[in-house]
């Protein structure tokens, strides 16, 4: 089981993770945040053995099963216009890549939310938001990591493209440290980008972890589909695809595969 003071005792933070509340089970860990986030201070972190409705992108789901991942969210009350908020996601990728990093895993980031080891998607992230005006309001970054997932606890639609740190390394690994290695590093990430928009190196660690820069991939935006070629990520965190019309495009945020692979890259 996750140990509130075992955590603590690897935190090296200021405010990211100094209040924390721990469900066995709960809906969400994202709705949760959302729920208490006008009461409660910034870097509050929410956590749950277990999320019987986890949330993807688009309404999709995200399987949370008891006792084998991270599925936590953190709040963020960062001043900044609605349109930026999707940076905030890249520091969550950022930070979880360095994270696993640490431990001897080799991960890749697939812009702008996914860590991928081994070719498949080990972690996602969502960044959900309330805002007012043009400003936030509050920002909540959630995050799902296959930690100790055996196959069979992927179901059918899932299997191919997910795997577990558990899967990948032949360990168990401990739950408690990682999750204190991952708040260090998003408080680490965070800091000068709240203070002072930088996200200098979030971007530098996104760019040299990426799975897509020279990648010919499909670009999935609502209904319609283009293809194209990544170039790069810019310092705004945004991607930059050439099409075949050589029409160069920067793109905020959207659903990206690799074009001719197997799977889910
Ligand atoms: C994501 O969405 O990858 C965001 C996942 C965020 C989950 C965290 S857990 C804590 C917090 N509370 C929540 O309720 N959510 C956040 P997206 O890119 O849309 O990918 C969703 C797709 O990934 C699904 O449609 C499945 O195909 C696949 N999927 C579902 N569960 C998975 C898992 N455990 N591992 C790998 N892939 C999964």
């Amino acid at each position: 089981m996750l140990d509130m003071n075992s955590i603590e005792r690897h935190l090296n933070t200021s405010f990211i993770g100094r209040y924390m509340e721990y469900h066995e089970s709960i809906a969400s860990t994202n709705s949760r945040a959302k729920d208490l986030a006008h009461q409660k201070q910034e870097g509050t972190v929410i956590i749950a053995e277990e999320q019987t409705q986890g949330k993807g992108r688009l309404s999709r789901k995200w399987l949370s099963p008891k006792g084998k991942g991270l599925w936590f969210s953190i709040l963020l009350k960062p001043d900044l216009e609605a349109d930026k908020v999707y940076k905030t996601t890249l520091i969550g990728a950022a930070a979880v890549n360095e994270a696993l990093k640490d431990m001897g895993i080799k991960s890749y980031i697939k812009w702008p939310n996914d860590i991928i080891v081994e070719g498949k998607k080990v972690c996602g992230i969502l960044t959900e938001m309330s805002w007012g005006r043009d400003r936030v309001n509050y920002v909540v970054m959630g995050i799902g990591i296959n930690v100790n997932l055996e196959a069979e606890d992927f179901d059918d639609e899932i299997r191919e493209k997910a795997t577990s740190l558990k899967i990948v390394t032949g360990k168990e690994i401990e739950r408690n440290r990682l999750l204190a290695s991952i708040l260090n590093q998003v408080e680490k990430l965070y800091t000068p980008f709240k203070e002072r928009g930088d996200l200098k190196e979030t971007i530098q660690i996104c760019r040299r972890e990426s799975i897509l820069i020279g990648k010919d991939v499909r670009l999935i935006r609502g209904d319609s589909e283009e293809i194209g070629k990544v170039l790069d990520i810019d310092e705004q965190g945004q991607l930059v695809v050439e099409y075949a019309d050589g029409k160069i495009e920067k793109v905020l945020s959207g659903e990206v595969s690799i074009r001719g692979r197997e799977g889910y890259i």
